[in-house]
């Protein structure tokens, strides 16, 4: 099969108490396994893109045949943002460098930046996803319904396209079991588990790539 789940690189308890391992380990085995097995049933067939990268499988969203896009966008959507989601979660990180002192420059301060993600993530209707992005050389805060990410670019996500640096899933399977019905206690408790090194790599990265 084309896709297989990432591990983790840390233990399902590793977030504690921010995010509980029961939650950490049905989102990762279960949940994201799930968009994993429906998009290899939809493109193991077509060899052309099951052999791409997912990220670049969903930044090539409308060049794939029209009897799967629709699966690709859900199901691949949801193997592209869980995976960057995992590889950009780990305690004890900060802000700093580069990547704070854009937003500082866009948002007036870090904690305005806060504000307005907690924001917008709590306003996502239903389920989605909140992103701090690279769009050229801004960053904005964004977000998208379903699994739809910003790599499908304009013509999919309209204003939310762009190269994600920090991601939030705020679907209740992400927060459910531990926060109930609190989504902005889960989201605030974010800022406790978002791996800033990581967030600042990706932004330098997408510097160097020429998107700066
Ligand atoms: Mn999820």
């Amino acid at each position: 099969m084309p896709y297989t789940l990432p591990p983790l690189g840390y233990s399902y308890s590793a977030l504690e108490p921010h995010f509980d391992a029961e939650t950490m380990e049905i989102h990762h085995s279960r949940h994201h396994q799930t968009y994993i097995n429906n998009l290899n049933a939809a493109i193991g067939p077509h060899a052309e893109f099951s052999t791409l990268a997912v990220d670049d499988l969903v930044t090539k969203l409308n060049s794939v045949p029209e009897d799967v896009r629709k699966t690709v966008r859900n199901q691949g959507g949801g193997h592209s943002n869980h995976s960057f989601f995992w590889r950009g979660l780990k305690t004890g990180t900060e802000l700093q460098g580069p990547l704070k002192e854009a937003v500082e420059t866009t948002f007036g301060s870090v904690d305005a930046f806060k504000a307005e993600f907690e924001k917008k993530a709590a306003s996502v209707f239903g389920s989605g996803w909140c992103w701090l992005v690279l769009q050229g050389k801004d960053l904005k805060v964004v977000t998208t319904k379903d699994q739809d990410s910003p790599l499908m670019g304009e013509g999919v996500v309209g204003e939310a396209w762009g190269t994600p640096v920090v991601g939030l899933d705020v679907w209740e399977h992400a927060y459910y079991l531990k926060y109930r019905n609190k989504r902005p206690d889960y989201i605030k408790a974010f800022w406790s588990v978002v791996d800033w090194e990581e967030g600042g790599r990706k932004f330098e990265q997408a510097g160097k790539a020429g998107k700066l």
